[in-house]
């Protein structure tokens, strides 16, 4: 069974099940009661948000760039970052794409345009508006039509460097587009504590009413698609995108929450699109849920192989 001449929302629910997958195994690994090298990166799981990252991968131009912050999984993994080198690196290895010495917060995939994450706060979009210069100062026709990609939580906007970034940005007409992916906290402050309502950063996006500044309100996957291919169409930059989700984990750590909010959970409202869109019977997703999920289950099996995924030495 494969995925060949079926419509899109099947590509793209895999896609998104894919991540969650991941999510789901580092959830249920990471406190292992047997084995000698478990997992011991900080990690903030992406579990509830991961339609965001598929979407907006799914709809920029070939060649487009992505800059991450601490809540990267679904990033890394929605361009296409190595999946191996992914979970070597949560488990430390040096065949991590850090080498191991980075962790979660720290992943890079250069090859498929993903450029690196980084932890603070803000930090995507300062420098992803770099990249994006890069991008205008070269003449690669390639290079040129695609996007550098800042994400970013909704911590992002209260950080003088995303007002910075913006403002170079525009004044440059910079190919950057910043996605916040809105859960409403900050660690565990929700927005109403942090942002004045009518004067705070949110506040002040919405008053500019720059037809380039979008704010979906708990938006499926294909509204978030639509949006960003709508506005890369209309080439007028710097582009910020603000999906509300929920984050069904704790800020750090693998447990997840019971929780899902007020917006459901995309992903079994994807797994619905995909069944109407053919009529079909769902058994051929299941088919393909098993295998995907048997496969993912195996790249973190072969971390017991420490000759295969050793510890990286002091340099
Ligand atoms: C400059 C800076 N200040 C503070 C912190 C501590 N910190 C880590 S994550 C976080 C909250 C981030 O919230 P948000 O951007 O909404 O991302 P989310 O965790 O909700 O995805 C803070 C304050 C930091 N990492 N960097
Ligand atoms: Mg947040």
């Amino acid at each position: 069974v494969t995925l060949e001449g079926m419509p899109d929302i099947w590509a793209a629910y895999m896609e998104t099940f894919r991540i969650r997958r991941f999510e789901l195994e580092i959830a249920n690994r990471y406190h292992p009661s047997d084995g000698d090298a478990p997992m011991r990166c900080p990690t903030h799981l992406s579990v509830g948000q991961e339609h965001v990252a598929v979407a907006v991968a799914r709809a920029v131009p070939a060649g487009s760039h992505a800059y991450s912050t601490h809540r990267a999984h679904s990033h890394y993994l929605s361009w296409g970052g190595d999946e191996t080198a992914f979970v070597a690196e949560l488990y430390g290895r040096v065949t991590g794409c850090a080498r191991g010495w980075g962790g979660s917060m720290h992943l890079i995939d250069e090859a498929v345009g993903f450029m690196g994450t980084s932890a603070i706060v803000g930090s995507s979009v300062s420098l992803a508006v770099g990249d994006a210069l890069a991008r205008q100062l070269t003449n690669e026709p390639e290079y040129d039509a695609g996007v550098t990609v800042a994400f970013a939580g909704d911590a992002v906007p209260e950080t003088g460097q995303f007002w910075e970034a913006l403002n170079f940005a525009a004044l440059k007409q910079l190919r950057l587009l910043i996605v916040i992916e809105n859960n409403g906290l900050a660690t565990s402050t929700i927005l109403d504590d942090r942002q004045s309502y009518h004067y705070g950063p949110m506040a002040a996006l919405h008053e500019s009413g720059f037809s380039r500044y979008s704010f979906l309100d708990f938006p499926t996957y294909s509204e978030i698609a639509d949006e960003v291919t709508r506005l890369i169409a209309n080439n007028v930059w710097p582009i910020v995108i603000s999906a509300d989700v929920d984050r069904f984990a704790e800020h750090v750590g693998p447990v997840l929450n019971d929780r899902v909010g007020e917006s459901g959970d995309e992903l079994v409202a994807m797994r619905k699109a995909a069944i109407d869109s053919m009529g079909d019977p769902p058994d051929i997703l299941e088919v393909l849920e098993l295998a995907e999920a048997k496969r993912i289950g195996e790249i973190f099996e072969s971390m017991n192989n420490l000759e295969a995924h050793p510890w990286p030495t002091a340099p």
